[in-house]
C-alpha cells in the first residue's frame, strides 16, 4: 500500500478502515487461488501486477483523467455500449461486484433475498469501499432484472445514476425501443462529457473495442486445444480485467499472451494433462474476485475451457459492424450488436441454449456446469430449459446455485467431484 495510493483514496472519500481490510484479504486469496498454480504462462505476470495493485494503477489513470476534466462512466452490464463513451472522450469502467465483503453493508438497506451481485455492488457504494465507483461521474444501470432495476433507484440517492431500458423480447418493436435507448444514451454521454459523438470518433472507438473482442476470441479459440494451454482461472481473469483496463493496452496484452500460448500449443504443452476433464461453465456473470467455482473445478483435477456468460463469450463474440456509413448507421450497428447478447432477461432465449450446445461441441467438453447466483430468478429458471436441451443432446450437466460466501464450498466440492467421476 503506497502513500500515493492512500492519499488518492482519501481524496476519493474512501472509508479507509474497511477498505484496508478488503485489500488485506485479497492478497492471500490471490496467492492461494492464482499464484499457487503451476506452469502458468509468463503473460499472466501482467495480470498478477494488475491485481496486486488493483485499486492503484488503473484508479490513478482514471483519477488523472478526471482531474483534467475527463469523465468516467461506470457500468454493471455488458448491454451498456462502451463505444459511445470512448468516442466522447470518456472512459467506461465495468464495476466488479464480486465480493462477499460488501454484502453485509448492502443488507442494512436491501432485502437479504437479493442476488449477491446486486448486494455486492450496492454495498461498495454505500460503504465507500470501491475507488472505481468513487472516481466515476456517472453509473449507468439497466432494466435487465427486477432486483437491479429497483436497486438503481436507491443507488441514485447516493450517486449520479442513469438507467437504460433493455427490452425483454427481440421483436421489431423491441429493437426500435433499444435503438432509441442507444440514441438517448449518446445524448446523455454528450451532455456529460461536453463532447460530440461523431462518425469519425465513433468509428475509431468501434474499431478499438472490436480489436479487443477479436483478441479475446483468439484467447478462447486457443482454449479449444487439447491439452489446453491456459487454466480456466487465468482465462477468466483476463476477461475480468478487460472490463476496466484501457482498451488498447488490454488488447495488446491479450495478444501478447496469445502469442505465447500459440508457441505452447505448437510445442504440445498445456496446463493440465490431455485427458483432464474439460468443463464449460454457463450462467450468471462471474465478477472479480469471485473465483470460487473455477477454483473448485480446477482443484478437483478438471479444467474449465470456456465460459458462456457475460464474463465470457457474451462479452466479446459479436463485433460491431464498422461500416463507416455515417453516425446513424453506426449507432444502428451498435444497437444491433448489443441486441445479440443472449441474456436470460429475454424471452424466449433459445439462442442461448443453441450457444451452450455449440460451445460444448466446439470446446470438446465432457460436461457443463450451469452456475447461477442464489435469488437470480432469470438464470435459475432458465436452467430448467438448459437442462432439458442438454439432456436431448446427451451432454452431462451439473447445476450449481451459490453466492459469494464460503459456507457451501465443501458441498459444492463434493458435488463437483461426484460429477467429474460420473462423466
Ligand atoms: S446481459 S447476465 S451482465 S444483466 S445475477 S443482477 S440477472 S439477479 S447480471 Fe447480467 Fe447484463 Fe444479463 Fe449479462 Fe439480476 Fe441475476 Fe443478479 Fe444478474
Amino acid at each position: 500500500m503506497t502513500n500515493d495510493n492512500v492519499q488518492m483514496w482519501e481524496k476519493l472519500d474512501i472509508d479507509m478502515k474497511p477498505h484496508a481490510m478488503l485489500m488485506t484479504a485479497l492478497g492471500p486469496m490471490y496467492q492461494e487461488i492464482y499464484l499457487a498454480q503451476e506452469n502458468r504462462p509468463e503473460g499472466m505476470g501482467f495480470y498478477d501486477m494488475v491485481v496486486g495493485d488493483i485499486h492503484g494503477i488503473r484508479v490513478r489513470e482514471l483519477h488523472e483523467h478526471s482531474k483534467t476534466g475527463g469523465k468516467v462512466v461506470a457500468t454493471y452490464c455488458v448491454f451498456v455500449p462502451e463505444e459511445i463513451v470512448w468516442a466522447a472522450g470518456g472512459i467506461p469502467v465495468g464495476l466488479c461486484a464480486g465480493t462477499q465483503f460488501s454484502i453485509p453493508i448492502a443488507e442494512s438497506v436491501l432485502p437479504r433475498n437479493t442476488c449477491a451481485l446486486i448486494k455486492s455492488s450496492f454495498g461498495f457504494k454505500l460503504g465507500r469501499i470501491c475507488p472505481y465507483v468513487q472516481v466515476s461521474d456517472l453509473i449507468v444501470g439497466e432494466t435487465t432484472c427486477d432486483g437491479k432495476k429497483k436497486m438503481f433507484e436507491i443507488l441514485g440517492l447516493h450517486h449520479q445514476v442513469y438507467v437504460m431500458e433493455v427490452p425483454n423480447k427481440k421483436t421489431p418493436a423491441s429493437r426500435q425501443l433499444w435503438l432509441d435507448e442507444v440514441n438517448d444514451f449518446k445524448d446523455v454521454i454528450e451532455d456529460l462529457t461536453g463532447n460530440k459523438v461523431t462518425a469519425e470518433n465513433l468509428k475509431e472507438a468501434i474499431d478499438n473495442v472490436n480489436r479487443r473482442r477479436q483478441a479475446l476470441k483468439r484467447l478462447y479459440h486457443l482454449r479449444k486445444v487439447r491439452p489446453v494451454p491456459i487454466s480456466g482461472k487465468d482465462a477468466l481473469l483476463v476477461t475480468q480485467v478487460s472490463f476496466y483496463d484501457d482498451v488498447k493496452r488490454n488488447t495488446e496484452m491479450i495478444n501478447k499472451l496469445c502469442d505465447e500460448l500459440d508457441q505452447r500449443v505448437k510445442a504440445g504443452g498445456g496446463v493440465a494433462p490431455a485427458d483432464a476433464k474439460r468443463i464449460l461453465v454457463s450462467g450468471s456473470p462471474i465478477a472479480i474476485p469471485n473465483w470460487k467455482l473455477h477454483h473448485i473445478i480446477e482443484s478437483a483435477g478438471a479444467v474449465v475451457v470456456g465460459e458462456e456468460s457475460c464474463t465470457g463469450t457474451r462479452f466479446f463474440s459479436d463485433l460491431v459492424e464498422s461500416s463507416g456509413d455515417g453516425l446513424d448507421a453506426q449507432i444502428k450497428a451498435i444497437a444491433d450488436r448489443y441486441m445479440n447478447i443472449h441474456c436470460a432477461c429475454f424471452t424466449p432465449n433459445e439462442e442461448r441454449l443453441d450457444d451452450i450446445v455449440r460451445m460444448a461441441k466446439e470446446y470438446q467438453v465432457d460436461g457443463v456446469v450451469h452456475y447461477h447466483l442464489q435469488f437470480c430468478h432469470t438464470y435459475a429458471t432458465e436452467a430448467v430449459q438448459v437442462e432439458k436441451r442438454l439432456e436431448e443432446e446427451g451432454i452431462p450437466l451439473l447445476r450449481i446455485e451459490t453466492d459469494y460466501g464460503d459456507e457451501d464450498t465443501g458441498q459444492i466440492k463434493n458435488r463437483v467431484d461426484a460429477f467429474l467421476e460420473m462423466i
